[in-house]
C-alpha cells in the first residue's frame, strides 16, 4: 500500500511540473535600443523559446503607446518592415528577435530610453490549450546588441 501512495505522489508531482513547464517561456538577451533626443520610436529584441509550443499574440509596455511585432525582410533587394499580428513559437525552438529580423516596435515613446535603463515589456502568449498568459520581461536599454 505504501508503495502505491509513493508512486501516486510522484505522478502528481510530475503532472505539476509538466503544467508549469507548459506555462513557461524562456526569455534571454532582452534588450531595447537607446534613443537619441526627440526620437519617438525604438525597438526591443530578445530570444524566445517555448518548451511546449505557443503563439506570441501581442506585447505592451508602459514606455510606449503602442508595441507591435515587426519583421524586417529583404523584398526585391529592399529591406522592408511589416507588422505581424502574431508569431508561432514552435516547441523547443529558439526564435531570435534581432536587428534586421523580428523585433518589438516601440511606437510613440512616452519617455526617452537611456542606456542602462530597464524597460518592462509584457508579452501576451497563447498556449496550446488556448489560454492567454502574460509574461513581463525586463529589457535592458543598450546602444548595441549584447554579445
Ligand atoms: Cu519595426
Amino acid at each position: 500500500m505504501k508503495v502505491i501512495s509513493v508512486a501516486l505522489v510522484v505522478a502528481l508531482l510530475g503532472l505539476a511540473a509538466c503544467a508549469e513547464r507548459q506555462a513557461q517561456l524562456e526569455v534571454e538577451s532582452a534588450w531595447a535600443r537607446a534613443t537619441v533626443r526627440g526620437q519617438k520610436t525604438s525597438a526591443a529584441y530578445m530570444h524566445l523559446k517555448s518548451a511546449q509550443g505557443a503563439t506570441l499574440v501581442g506585447a505592451e509596455s508602459p514606455v510606449a503607446r503602442i508595441v507591435e511585432l515587426h519583421e524586417m525582410r529583404m523584398d526585391d533587394n529592399v529591406m522592408r518592415m511589416r507588422a505581424v499580428p502574431k508569431l508561432d513559437l514552435p516547441a523547443g525552438k529558439t526564435i531570435e528577435f534581432k536587428p534586421g529580423g523580428f523585433h518589438f516596435m516601440l511606437i510613440d515613446l512616452k519617455q526617452p530610453l537611456g542606456k542602462g535603463d530597464s524597460v518592462p515589456i509584457t508579452l501576451k502568449i497563447e498556449g496550446k490549450d488556448n489560454t492567454l498568459r502574460q509574461l513581463e520581461v525586463k529589457a535592458e536599454v543598450r546602444d548595441q546588441p549584447p554579445r
